[in-house]
């Protein structure tokens, strides 16, 4: 029987027993023995059943119809915990509810098992996460590509307030559930070795790489599965393996370890997820991963491609590959060496087909993320890929001086190769020369990548610069992270806005009903309740959920100026203490972000709101007014705790370096009002709500440019501002770290003699002035509750539904194509 919303067959009694027999035959547990994990594990075994099937049916009826498809390709995939978000999709998350009570089980309890696969660093990954949702929830034909990483993002721990990382078996020792090997779609790659010319059967002279060495590509699928149809999408994660496990001849000498040496090597390409966010770390690992990550994707695209009957020529009519960021960038000279090589194209007809196959996704206007890889290592790594980058440098070269005849300037400035000590490869300059679209993901952001990193590439290629808005799926981030909202939602607008998240306009109307607000602020009461529970659990912590709670969740980063918050929370501390007349309404600062292992700075951030909070949260001498909690491990399944209940969102970047953000997103949908900068997806959130309803501050892109290069004196600030001087003068005692003045230092130093490159002294006035307003605000609740309800109401747009209709629309092209 199926139920309304319910897009799978379902039959309790045969749930309960697949259950059963999965906890016995695979986990080899009995009902008496089994702990909740294996019970975990069963379940979602035998909801990945259901899936599977759903899976193949989709992939059949899309091969038979052989329509169009996008591929989406990214190192990264942040899926988060996917039990309770597939539930939610099939439409099962009652029924299932409902057969695990029978077992004697409770779901809540059950999905709390699940060890969320961090695949990813943090926005990129996770945008690319709720793209697949959006994909598979408009059925617009997609796969997702990306890599089947041993070990995910580091989990992270304190230890005397320094972060401690530890690697991430998101896998466990049962493997994840959720996974389905596809040994028929294995690859095989090649690596290094050399090229060479021959002469082929019709005389021509002909290029060829022999490769070195290979690797064996295994295809893992897990299941996107559509909200509410029956369309079921591959993400396709690869696992890079050796091919010759041993080499028997030195086994037999009784060199053991040299033996398994090849395998160790190889398995290592796949071994662990690089941990940088918004940095380029140049390490020769990260370009195999780069280069096995596309070899099999690009395989497997054209293995389902000639596998539907189709010809080479039709590449183009039937498949969109898009980059995520320039990671999967060698898919072009990957394509490129096919279709010449392998399928024995001309360079023209080649070209055709690849440059309107490709598309690229620009994610951040960082000097220190823009990729840049050593000539001599590809040459070395994929001397083929090399000539073939040359080539296409070379055609674009004329291009240019076409254009812009006899200028050497331009030239050496759009150069594929930078030249130098060392010739590099510009990974962005090769995506736009080599794509047929190029979009940054917002409206600022495209802007800026227009006039300030692509100028003259948008004179020579007009039409091919774009804006798509990010957003996030409204099934996760609102549907199942917030059941007390949606609850409230439902009741007033129906059921229809997690598919539809514009509807959610119908409750403005509510925004000043009296009785609407209060049921509204219960929920957030509630919610603030639930994580307060889970500090208390996991942190020793007590938190008021009459404070107000100021949430700032994301990597940690300068340019995200975490240290801005610090200083603030420094202002109330140093203000409580010294300011008789001085009053602030209860606020708790909530933190959660990793920072690079190797960022030595974000780190010292780190262990300075950690210190801080030690302080703050023990002196009597506050009253209660001030909390400050950092929460460990930030991942997918802890920010679904956090957003529910957070009431400001802290989206505080110097202004022109957040490409977009999306955590601001979440937040707002969630009710947070958010105080923030001018900068990415801000600007367009504020649009939305309203300039009432968000709390703007600090300087603009331009302002911004133009203190830089008027050259930005910290010190002017520090000597104008006591107030500011008495915040980052506390960073220099031993008020939190008794015993050890100068253990915080390096952040002051930064921000003073280090000429504080992102400007936090410059915003800290207007940003302690927001706070000061929100405080005000606050504390008149029927204000509040109209401000937090319109939030929630007027940011439909930034479903990533309309992300992708948008790429659909302006770049893909696709039709959607509905699984019967
Ligand atoms: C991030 C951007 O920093 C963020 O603003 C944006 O919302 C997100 O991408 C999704 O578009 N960039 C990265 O995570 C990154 O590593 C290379 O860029």
């Amino acid at each position: 029987m199926t139920t309304r919303g319910q897009t799978q067959q379902f039959d309790k009694a045969l749930f309960k027993a697949s259950v059963e027999k999965h906890l016995v035959t695979t986990y080899a547990k009995t009902p008496e023995t089994a702990d909740s994990r294996s019970w975990y594990l069963a379940v979602g075994k035998a909801l990945a059943e259901i899936s599977t099937g759903s899976l193949l049916e989709t992939e059949k009826q899309l091969a038979e119809q052989n329509v169009r498809s996008v591929n989406y390709l990214s190192l990264e995939f942040l899926i988060g915990r996917l039990t309770g978000n597939n539930l939610i999709s099939m439409g099962l998350y009652e029924e299932v509810s409902a057969a695990v009570e029978e077992l004697g089980l409770n779901l809540t309890d059950l999905l709390e098992e699940e060890r969320d696969p961090a695949l990813g660093n943090g926005g990129l990954g996770r945008l690319a996460a709720c793209f697949m949702d959006s994909l598979a929830a408009q059925e617009y034909p997609a796969v997702g590509y990306g890599l089947h990483y041993e070990y995910g993002l580091f989990s992270q721990s304190f230890e005397g307030g320094h972060q401690v990382e530890a690697p991430d078996a998101w896998r466990g020792i049962e493997g994840y559930p959720w996974e389905v090997v596809r040994p028929e779609l294995g690859q095989t790659v090649g690596l290094f070795g050399s090229v060479e010319t021959y002469t082929d059967k019709a005389g021509t002279i002909c290029r060829r790489w022999v490769p070195a060495m290979t690797v064996e590509g295994v295809a893992w699928d897990l299941p996107i599965v559509g909200y509410d149809n029956k369309s079921v999408y591959p993400l396709r994660l690869w696992e890079c393996r050796s091919p010759a496990p041993f080499n028997l001849a030195r086994f037999n000498d009784g060199d053991y370890v040299g033996a398994q040496y090849g395998q160790l090597e190889a398995g290592n390409v796949t071994k662990v997820l690089y941990p940088n966010d918004n940095h380029d770390q140049g390490k020769t690992l990260r370009l195999m991963q780069q280069y096995f990550h596309c070899a099999c994707s690009i395989a497997d695209i054209l293995r389902r491609h000639f596998a539907a009957g189709n010809k080479i020529e039709d590449l183009a009519k039937l498949e969109s590959i898009q980059l995520n960021d320039t990671h999967p960038t060698i898919a072009i000279p990957e394509l490129m060496r096919i279709l010449i090589d392998e399928h024995k194209l001309g360079w023209d007809a080649a070209w055709a087909i690849s440059s309107k196959v490709f598309a690229y996704t620009n994610h951040t206007l960082l000097p220190e993320a823009l990729e840049r890889w050593s000539e001599s290592l590809i040459a070395d790594m994929l001397p083929r890929h090399m000539e073939i980058i040359f080539e296409i440098n070379h055609r674009f070269m004329t291009l240019v001086e076409e254009k812009w005849p006899g200028n050497n300037e331009i030239k050496r400035k759009l150069s594929i190769i930078e030249e130098g000590q060392q010739r590099m490869v510009r990974m962005a300059n090769l995506c736009v020369v080599s794509t047929y679209a190029v979009n940054g993901v917002a409206a600022l952001h495209s802007e800026l990548v227009k006039r300030d990193l692509f100028p003259e590439f948008n004179e020579l290629f007009p039409g091919r610069l774009h804006n798509v808005t990010n957003g996030v799926t409204p099934r996760r981030w609102l549907k199942f992270c917030n059941p007390g909202l949606t609850e409230l939602v439902n009741e007033k607008i129906g059921t229809e806005w997690p598919a539809k998240l514009d509807q959610l306009s119908g409750l403005a109307k509510f925004a000043e009903d009296k009785k609407f607000q209060k049921r509204y602020l219960a929920v957030k009461k509630d919610n603030k309740q639930r994580f307060a529970d889970w500090v208390q659990d996991n942190m020793g912590i007590e938190l008021d959920t009459n404070a107000i709670f100021d949430v700032q969740i994301k990597r940690l980063h300068e340019y995200k100026r975490q240290h801005l918050n610090l200083l603030h929370i420094l202002s109330l501390y140093h203000r409580l203490l010294n300011e008789p007349t001085f009053d602030m309404h209860p606020r708790v600062f909530i933190f959660a972000a990793k920072a690079a292992p190797g960022y030595a700075l974000a780190k010292d951030i780190i262990f300075a709101i950690n210190k801080v909070a030690d302080k703050v949260n023990n002196d009597p001498r506050l009253g209660g007014k001030l909390k400050v909690v950092f929460v460990p491990d930030y991942r997918v399944s802890l920010a679904e705790i956090i957003i529910p209940a957070a009431d400001v969102s802290e989206q505080i970047s110097t202004a022109g370096l957040e490409a977009s953000g999306t955590g601001n997103m979440k937040l707002a949908l969630n009710g947070a009002l958010t105080i923030g900068t001018m900068d990415g997806a801000n600007v367009e959130i504020r649009e939305e709500v309203g300039d009432e309803n968000i709390f703007i501050f600090g300087l603009l892109v331009d302002e911004v440019l133009k203190q830089k290069e008027e050259g930005h004196d910290p010190y002017r600030y520090y000597h104008a501002d006591s107030l500011l001087r008495a915040s980052l003068d506390l960073l220099n005692t031993d008020e939190f770290t008794p015993g050890n003045p100068g253990q915080l230092s390096a952040i002051r130093q930064n921000l003073l003699d280090g000429g504080d490159p992102y400007l936090v002294l410059a915003d800290f006035a207007d940003y302690v002035k927001a706070h000061e307003k929100i405080d005000a605000e606050y504390r008149d609740q029927a204000t509040w509750a109209r401000k937090t309800i319109l939030n929630t109401a007027l940011v439909g747009k930034f479903s990533s539904d309309r992300s992708i209709r948008d790429y659909v629309n302006n770049i893909w092209k696709l039709k959607a194509v509905s699984v019967k």
